[in-house]
């Protein structure tokens, strides 16, 4: 699958993007998904394995993890990632306002923990918990109206495990073979 295009702006710099591919070649991933709401996230689940079957994925390149609740998203994801089975992570629930507080600290606290995870494992993480008022909201997002979030994330996480390995520190080849760092072949100049 392709990436549109950046618009061509003519008498400007064009520098070259870097970003990542949407293939699913040679990678593996990680799909936490709360059992809580399963209605809904059985349905990002199906989108995010369609997302990655249509990049070419195979069943034995992706684990799927059962979690009971978003709350306990964050920690299974973290888990996972630091194992360093995955290339990235999809993380999948559902939290629909209720009449109490309780809407406000799930949600708030799954995505907090999520992007804690992200950074501590370094393993991307696609954020696919559903924020909503209603289930009418819920379903829309989940293969409706709105489109399927799941299958959204699946391309972001396809996306982001062919980017990070591109933003690796710069290394280059000496004449023995053995890579430099780029700090080293710059210290030189930084150093006057
Ligand atoms: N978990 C959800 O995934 N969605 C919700 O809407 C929700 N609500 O509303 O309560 C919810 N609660 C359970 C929570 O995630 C934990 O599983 C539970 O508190 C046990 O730790």
């Amino acid at each position: 699958m392709p990436h549109k295009g950046p618009e061509k702006r003519p008498g400007k710099l064009q520098p070259k993007p870097v970003q990542g591919e949407l293939s699913a070649a040679e990678l593996h991933f990680g799909i936490v998904v709360s059992r809580f709401n399963s209605f809904i996230t059985d349905r990002l689940l199906a989108g995010a394995l369609d997302a990655f079957q249509r990049a070419g994925a195979k069943e034995e390149q992706i684990e799927v993890v059962r979690v009971p609740g978003s709350l306990e998203i964050p920690i299974a994801a973290k888990k996972l990632g630091a194992s360093g089975r995955c290339d990235a992570i999809i993380c999948i629930g559902c939290v629909i306002r209720g009449e109490t507080s309780h809407f406000e600290h799930v949600s708030s606290e799954v995505a907090r923990g999520v992007q804690i995870a992200q950074l501590d494992t370094g393993v991307p993480m696609a954020f696919c918990v559903l924020t909503c008022d209603t289930l009418e909201q819920a379903i829309d997002r989940a293969g409706l109206k709105s489109g399927n979030k799941g299958f959204d994330a699946g391309l972001a996480a396809i996306e982001m495990a062919n980017l990070l390995p591109k933003l690796a520190p710069a290394r280059k080849l000496n004449e023995a073979g053995k890579s430099k760092s780029r700090t080293a072949r710059h210290g030189k100049r930084r150093a006057k």
